[in-house]
């Protein structure tokens, strides 16, 4: 194959066994959407009208605490229970069901309503690792899988601009971390070693998709990204689950994801919306060797801050596309200073 990637191709993604497209040349058509500068809108630093800024009142009427760091609670909206009877449906090969048991948190990462991970200082970021641990750890102790995702922006339909994430614990695996488990079992059994650990190693020798490399992190695009700027954060070390961080790793890794966050506000000048979460060994004690710890970051932006990539079509019926080729994303973020383009949260 042609190793410049100019052409149609597909690639694997051995993480979860899918193929996606790639269309390089559709890049050169012709592109006459606006490209405005929009800069972090202008909020307050308190915002009496939003349920999540310390002192005010929830949607279930309960207080929140003049909290001065971080403040975690359970979600008054929650998709999981925790008390309820686990039973199946399994009566014909058509109607299959089971009841799940779960638990939904929400994490405010500061007091401060008008920051973002982006614009945080970096002991602030330490801080937020440390609730993501101890809530994975608490949690672990009851639930199969614990998911700490970060839905940001409105685009990405998060439903308050406080610099918040969640955490849903479940009883179950779910369908992206039970593909990611299989495909690591199957590469660990017959490789002997660990997929994500040797994948590092070859970007690292190979250098074409790596944006930050920093202590024990390293932030690329991965070579099977469908995001137009996809990215995801890998430990050097093989840690299982983010509980097994130490000290130094978790500061950083908040060091680590300040560089890449704010090249993300650089890119279009914007407050960069993305979904963003943690994949680890799943909780229950069962032999996860095979597992690495990573981060993936789905951004929906494609030419600006407004100007998205679309799901759709082709996509939805037969196969993720992408057209600017994940070595042309990776040399773009590379390439962007790594202080913010408003000058704050040195
Ligand atoms: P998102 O912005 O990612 O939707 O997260 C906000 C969560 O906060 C959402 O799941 C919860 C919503 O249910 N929430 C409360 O639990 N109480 C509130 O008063 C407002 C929002
Ligand atoms: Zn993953």
């Amino acid at each position: 194959m042609n190793k410049n990637f100019s052409t149609p191709h597909r690639r694997f993604n051995p993480l979860t066994g899918e193929w996606i497209l790639v269309s390089p040349h559709r890049t050169q058509r012709p592109w006459q959407g606006k490209q405005e500068i929009s800069a972090h809108q202008n909020k307050p630093k308190y915002d009496p009208d939003c349920y999540l800024c310390p002192g005010n009142v929830r949607a279930n009427g309960e207080h929140n605490p003049a909290y001065t760091d971080t403040f975690v609670f359970e979600n008054d909206f929650a998709a999981l229970l925790k008390n309820i009877e686990l039973q199946e449906m399994n009566e014909t090969d058509f109607l299959k069901a089971e009841a799940v048991k779960g638990c939904c948190r929400v994490i405010c990462f500061t007091p401060n309503h008008n920051q973002t991970l982006a614009t945080m200082e970096v002991p602030a970021i330490k801080k937020v690792i440390d609730v993501w641990a101890n809530e994975v750890d608490e949690l672990g102790k009851e639930f199969k899988w614990v998911q700490v995702f970060e839905n940001r922006g409105e685009i990405m339909g998060a439903s308050n601009p406080h610099p918040h994430c969640q955490v849903w614990a479940t009883s179950f695996l779910p369908n992206e971390i039970r593909k990611e488990e299989d495909n690591q079992k199957k590469y660990f059994e017959k490789n002997k070693s660990v997929l994500l650990k040797d994948y590092l190693e070859y970007e690292l020798k190979a250098r074409e998709r790596i944006i930050v490399e920093h202590d024990e992190w390293v932030c690329l695009v991965p070579f099977w990204a469908v995001w137009p700027f996809e990215t995801m954060v890998l430990p050097k070390r093989t840690i299982k689950r983010i509980i097994d961080l130490s000290e130094q790793e978790k500061v950083s890794l908040a060091e680590a994801l300040k560089k890449l966050l704010v090249k993300y506000d650089n890119l279009f000048q914007t407050s960069f919306p993305y979904t963003m979460g943690f994949h680890f060994a799943p909780m229950d004690n069962e032999d996860y060797d095979h597992w690495q710890t990573h981060i993936h970051f789905y951004p929906p932006l494609l030419r600006s801050a407004t100007v998205k990539k679309f799901m759709v079509g082709f996509e939805m019926l037969s196969e993720a596309q992408r057209d600017i080729t994940p070595e042309i994303a990776a040399q773009r973020l590379r390439d962007l200073p790594e202080e913010h383009y408003l000058g704050i949260g040195k």
